[in-house]
């Protein structure tokens, strides 16, 4: 039997899985409708204060802006979910935080990708890797590659691993053979729409980040809004309710890829963020919470960030025995943590 010699594409996938990915795809580095309707979403306000995203807004719209003479992206994902269930823990911490931040895991593995092309296609190659921080809409570009379809809760699902992987892109001179787009398996489903406990979700489709519990603790500088300060409930550092509730998420769909060189080991919540206390959390000075956060994707919300948003949970707790460590920040200099005290002992007395 004789087999067919492989294609660059095929190759180039090869790489991409050989490198530690558990999903590959290609898509055109071309705009869509898709990354113009940022254009729109950034008018109605959601960006909020993520000032970052309109201010190189037409490089998000066209990737050929962002490397000159781009021809193909290729997708990349890579599962993060360990397939542990998730502790209510008093302070709730996202499963995709907590361990090793995947911005260094996977930037790693990105290059390492890209160093592989120049043997791959035999010449030089022009490239620009990704993950999370570059002016790319990843989502798009992943979709349009194969990787999986943009949900209701506007998060990218694959239909056999479900959504809870990263995403990096590479966009390359390379011109590779197109993947088919996944079609959309939403049908008439709206469990995350309706299970959003802060309404975040202006339409099916779109997020009003504003509302989005990952945005008020993790890129919010600002106070969180009172009026949704309740329903942030025990979440402390992000959310994955619009994930957790998704049919695509649950267990007996997605099988967890093999992890040859332990990067999801690497990623996985240390075990003092899998299930830490409200207390613990708002007894962290500066230092530890240095030593605490090191490397760690919690880092973003900052220390100040941390605290205030473990005000609101202690809040929502109901835990009496909380009040002398909430009134302790109640006292001190910060205005923006004393006013969120001031809330939580309110709170906590009624
Ligand atoms: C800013 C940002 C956020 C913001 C805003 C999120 C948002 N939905 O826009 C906040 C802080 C809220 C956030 C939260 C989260 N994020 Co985030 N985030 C980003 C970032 C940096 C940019 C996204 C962006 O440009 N948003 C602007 C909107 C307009 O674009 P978009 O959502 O990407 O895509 C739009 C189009 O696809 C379009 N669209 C597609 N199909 C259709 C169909 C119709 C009919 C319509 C109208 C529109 C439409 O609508 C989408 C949503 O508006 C990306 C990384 C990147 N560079 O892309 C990560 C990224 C999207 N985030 C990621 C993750 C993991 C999360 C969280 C799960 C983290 C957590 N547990 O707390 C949550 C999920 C919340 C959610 N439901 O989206 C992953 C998503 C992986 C995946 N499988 O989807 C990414 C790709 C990071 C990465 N490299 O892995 N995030
Ligand atoms: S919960 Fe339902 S509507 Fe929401 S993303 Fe999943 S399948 Fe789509």
């Amino acid at each position: 039997m004789t087999t067919e010699p492989e294609t660059l594409t095929e190759r180039v996938k090869g790489l991409a899985l050989a490198t530690g990915f558990d999903l590959a795809g290609v898509a055109p580095a071309t705009p869509s409708d898709r990354t113009v309707f940022l254009r729109d979403w950034l008018a109605r306000g959601f960006a909020g204060e993520m000032d970052y995203i309109g201010r190189r807004a037409e490089e998000r719209i066209d990737p050929r802006r962002v490397l000159e003479g781009a021809r193909s992206i290729v997708a990349l994902g890579f599962v993060y979910d360990p397939g542990e269930r998730s502790v209510s823990a008093g302070f709730q911490v996202a499963r995709y935080a907590g361990g090793d931040d995947y911005h260094d895991v996977l930037i790693d593995r990105v290059r390492a990708f890209e160093a592989g092309l120049p043997a791959l296609a035999d010449r030089e190659v022009r490239s620009r890797g990704y993950v999370d921080t570059g002016p790319v809409l990843e989502r798009v570009h992943a979709a349009a590659a194969g990787l999986g379809w943009v949900g209701k809760n506007t998060c990218l699902i694959n239909p056999r691993l479900g959504s809870y992987f990263f995403l990096a892109v590479v966009l390359t001179d390379l011109q590779l053979d197109f993947d088919a787009a996944e079609p959309d398996h939403c049908g008439s489903c709206r469990a995350c729409l309706d299970a959003c406990p802060t309404d975040a979700f202006p339409e099916p489709y779109v997020l009003d980040a504003t509302r989005c519990i990952s945005y008020t603790t993790i890129e919010s500088r600002d106070a969180i809004p009172e009026e949704l300060r309740t329903a942030h409930a025990d979440r402390g550092f992000g959310c994955d309710i619009c994930q957790e509730v998704c049919p695509w998420n649950q267990r007996e769909r997605r099988p967890i890829p093999e992890d040859p060189l332990g990067l999801r080991r690497r990623i996985a919540p240390r075990p003092e963020w899998k299930a830490p206390s409200i207390a613990w959390v708002l007894g962290l000075d500066l230092e530890a919470w240095q030593r605490a956060t090191r490397r760690t994707a919690l880092r973003r919300a900052r220390y100040q960030g941390l605290l205030r948003n473990a005000l609101v949970v202690a809040g929502n707790s109901g835990d009496a025995s909380l009040v002398p460590i909430v009134r302790k920040h109640a006292e001190g200099e910060d205005p923006v943590l004393a006013e969120h005290a001031r809330w939580a002992l309110a709170r906590l007395a009624s």
